[in-house]
């Protein structure tokens, strides 16, 4: 939702909009309240002084959140959000990792009584085994204060990824990509594009979108992806389809490695009915 949307909803209306960040009356308040922001920086500006989720509030909030490594059922748009954010994880490409995180997530409920929470954007399994292992050895208040802290990560992750900023080019996946057409010169718009990762249960969408007027994505898929293997497809059949043009390519599909999980990595395609190359952009 664009921001000068999220700025003239009605109250009612707004906290529906950004509850699936976090369900905490006092938080959901606190964003709907500081309106109208002068940007999307000033509106999580606000949301990240919101002071931290006390037990209670942790308590109810992370009746939302499914465990680590456990696909989330349904298809609210919690659900939703929790399943992007733990597509980058990469539980599915590592049946024994799988097995130490299920058997971590079990313990940890056994000392805590609750699921074990953590951002998971960004993170890959053994970071997370690694925090779990941490985490387990704390006394109760020092974990509290964490599981406070995790829940305010994901809640502001998730307000990013609901409310778009109105001038293009504010909100960036962790990988975007650009197609130009080098038989016209100019950007290729309107062609579509699906981001797969590769999982130990094959290849999982992550995300999809459709270049815009200048022929870029910037939103296709998470915010933050693990280190993996991931392949973008690209619907170039239909958009010469579309242009009465006839191709050799009813589809290009590129397969690519990101090693850095903090790198942005584009991934354009230079495209013409007969031939098309790529590069590693930035
Ligand atoms: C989650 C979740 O759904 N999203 C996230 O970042 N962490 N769940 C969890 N148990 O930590």
């Amino acid at each position: 939702m664009l921001l000068s949307i999220f700025n003239t909803l009605e109250p009612v209306e707004a906290a529906a909009a950004v509850r699936p960040a976090v369900d905490v009356d006092r938080w959901v308040d606190a964003v709907v309240d500081g309106r109208p922001y002068a940007s999307r920086e000033a509106l999580l500006a606000h949301a990240a002084q919101i002071p931290a989720f006390t037990d209670q509030e942790i308590a109810a909030a992370l009746a939302h959140h499914p465990r680590i490594g456990e696909k989330p059922k349904g298809d609210s748009a919690e659900a939703e959000l929790s399943r992007s954010e733990q597509a980058g994880v990469g539980v599915d490409r590592d049946a024994q990792l799988a097995q130490k995180l299920a058997e971590g997530n079990a313990a940890y409920e056994a000392r805590f009584d609750r699921v074990f929470l953590i951002r998971a954007a960004g993170r890959s399994v053994p970071e997370i085994l690694e925090n779990l292992e941490r985490r387990l050895g704390q006394d109760e208040a020092t974990e509290n204060a964490e599981v406070a802290d995790q829940l305010a990560q994901i809640a502001l992750l998730r307000l990013e990824g609901i409310v778009e900023a109105d001038a293009a080019g504010d909100t960036r996946s962790h990988i975007t990509t650009h197609v130009l057409d080098t038989g016209t010169g100019r950007p290729a718009s309107g062609v579509k594009v699906t981001l797969e990762a590769n999982t130990d249960s094959g290849w999982q969408e992550i995300g999809r979108g459709e270049t815009d007027d200048d022929g870029r994505i910037k939103n296709l898929g998470p915010t933050e992806v693990a280190i993996g293997h991931y392949r973008c497809t690209f619907d170039t059949g239909a958009y010469y389809g579309s242009k009465g043009t006839e191709t050799f390519f009813p589809a290009v599909v590129i397969e690519f490695t990101v090693a850095d999980a903090l790198a942005h990595y584009h991934v354009p395609l230079l495209i013409s009915p007969f031939a098309y190359s790529t590069y590693r952009g930035s």
